[in-house]
């Protein structure tokens, strides 16, 4: 169960254990109120990922989601691997193509075929799934990038062990600004300027999500980054693990 004392100002009433799942209510035209599409809701976890009555029958094979940090960590530790830094993975989701908007090229959807699991139409009031699916899709259902890795771009967010740090902002375009290892900024940076009273501290997000749509945030190239409270979980944020050669320890 949340602690009380971590969330000043919450209502009482929605201290409880849930994940946020999107459900939007269209038409919703203004986008800059998130509520308008994510749900808190309560008994959404990893094995119901659209609450209480959902299972996740059939989905053996794509991405876990509704873990928080500290989840996407110990499953990494427990079988002896690490959570990626943000610049291992953005240097792996460019696939050696350093310099190009996307982790395929400078063209979204080359001749007109998609590469990613991604957000087509007016988000998020119309997903037209051209690209096939309206949700998280199977880890191989779109081809692997030029390191033989699958779902780098789209599909879900992927936690990364960096504390946010909003300094690489401008200049996420430009690939001379890659962030270098070891990570930079401290965990007393990544707090929400938005909300001063709460302290809960944020990690960096790589990747984006089927949720990237191109009227809405465009973070389907391996520049993007997101700002994630480490207590946040969602039915579009997973992660995945990285084995260290042993001479890094
Ligand atoms: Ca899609
Ligand atoms: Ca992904």
């Amino acid at each position: 169960m949340p602690n009380p004392k971590d969330y000043p100002g919450a209502l009482p009433k929605m201290i409880y254990a849930g994940s946020l799942v999107f459900s939007p209510s269209p038409p919703i035209e203004d986008l800059s109120d998130w509520s308008q599409w994510w749900s808190f809701m309560k008994g959404a976890n990893w094995r119901r990922p659209y609450g209480p009555k959902s299972n996740i029958k059939g989905l053996d094979d794509h991405p876990v989601v509704h873990v928080s940090y500290a989840d996407a960590l110990a499953y990494a530790k427990w079988v002896g691997k690490d959570l990626p830094t943000e610049a291992e993975r953005e240097f792996a989701a460019r696939g050696g193509r350093d310099g190009e908007e996307f982790a395929w090229g400078n063209v979204l959807t080359p001749g007109g075929k998609h590469l990613a699991n991604t957000w087509q139409g007016n988000f998020p009031n119309r997903n037209l799934c051209e690209d096939g699916y309206e949700r998280t899709s199977p880890v191989t259902a779109f081809p692997p990038n030029g390191y033989g890795l699958y779902d780098m771009i789209g599909n879900v967010w992927e936690w990364t062990s960096d504390w946010w740090s909003s300094k690489h902002e401008a200049d996420a375009n430009k690939p001379c600004c890659v962030p270098q290892n070891p990570p930079g900024g401290p965990e007393s940076a990544s707090f929400d300027p938005c909300q001063p009273n709460i302290k809960i501290p944020r990690k960096v997000l790589k990747g984006g999500s089927h949720l990237c749509a191109p009227n809405y945030c465009r973070r389907y190239r391996p520049a993007a980054r997101h700002a994630e409270p480490i207590d946040t979980s969602t039915n579009h944020v997973g992660f995945r693990c990285v084995m260290r050669m042993k001479e890094q320890f």
